[in-house]
């Protein structure tokens, strides 16, 4: 490699994993990426931009079923359990959760450092005292948590119905590694999003100002500067649906027009109405939900949701 390529932070920036995900989703019919794709920089600002829309009805909703329920959840959880969180703990969600459990520490896991260090240093400096010890791991696998909390009983976070971008699958062989990684007597409170009509649930998913739009284009834009892509990303438009037989919102991103276009050289075609697949965003009954923890190894034992059931939180035990 070039040092001026490094300079510039062109071949530099590529992550293998990224690079492999996304040559073998293209040769892939159909067409298909996997959604974790979507956090660079201006990815994860457009999705703090999202859950700030009116469609976007998740977030706010779980924030204050979250605000309701973190007394109970505390009292039920007991005094000093390490939180960890699966996933860095940048939203407003943590606080509340903190707050109301006081943990002996806690132990945000993401698998990526950047954000990692930023949300514990935010947490640390607004709970003083508190014991924050980050992982950089990537938790779809059972994790080895500090030894300063290896004797500890830990009290598992897993919000924003994060779990929905996995097929079911794969979402019970995570809830079984989060069960070996929490360890014995261990307790989780996880949030999922509910079925409800699907055009409310279509507007979550592609709101009038066209940020969702946006933050869906954005992967091509970041295929384009990471993996030296020519993608006329113009040419491509964001499609949400509801696929009601597998009960999720799934997200694609469509040519509009016959595209060619290369990517680190290797040439591609997609002929108009052509789509890869972006994401999906599994949806919940109330019994799925508790079926699919139980699956998962874990036994719910309450839960907690908006007065018009959208969403859910619920409290189980290993
Ligand atoms: C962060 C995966 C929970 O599925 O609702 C929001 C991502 N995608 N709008 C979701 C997302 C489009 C979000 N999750």
């Amino acid at each position: 490699m070039l040092k001026q390529e490094i300079e510039d932070g062109q071949a530099s920036l590529a992550d293998p994993a990224f690079r492999q995900d996304v040559l073998r989703g293209f040769d892939m019919r159909p067409r298909a990426i996997p959604a974790r794709w979507f956090y660079d920089r201006a990815g994860s600002e457009l999705f703090e931009q999202i859950t700030d829309l009116p469609e976007y009805y998740p977030t706010r909703t779980e924030t204050a079923i979250l605000r309701a329920c973190a007394p109970e959840i505390a009292a039920r959880a007991g005094e000093g359990r390490a939180v960890v969180e699966f996933g860095s703990g940048s939203s407003t969600k943590t606080p509340i959760l903190l707050q109301a459990v006081a943990p002996a520490a806690y132990v945000p896991i993401d698998i990526s450092g950047d954000f990692l260090r930023e949300s514990s240093a935010g947490l640390a400096s607004a709970f003083p005292g508190l014991d924050v010890l980050p992982v950089e791991a990537d938790f779809m696998h059972p994790i080895a948590l500090p030894m300063q909390v290896a004797a500890t009983p830990k009290l598992g976070f897993f919000p924003g119905s994060t779990i929905g971008n996995m097929i079911p699958h794969s979402s019970v062989d995570l809830l079984r590694a989060m069960k070996e990684s929490l360890g014995e007597g261990a307790m989780l409170v996880i949030g999922m999003d509910r079925i409800k009509d699907a055009a409310t649930l279509e507007a979550a998913y592609d709101d009038a100002q066209g940020v969702t739009a946006a933050f869906n284009l954005n992967l091509l834009t970041r295929i384009n500067r990471e993996l030296a892509g020519t993608i006329p990303v113009e040419r491509f438009r964001h499609r949400a649906i509801w696929n009601d037989d597998r009960a999720r919102i799934e997200m694609h991103l469509e040519a509009t027009e016959d595209v060619a276009f290369t990517i680190e050289g290797r040439p591609f075609e997609m002929t108009a109405g052509e789509t890869i697949h972006t994401e999906n965003s599994h949806k919940y009954g109330a019994r799925d939900a508790r079926i699919l923890l139980r699956a998962g190894g874990w036994t719910p034992i309450a839960e907690w949701t908006d007065p018009e059931g959208k969403f859910a939180v619920i409290l189980a035990e290993a």
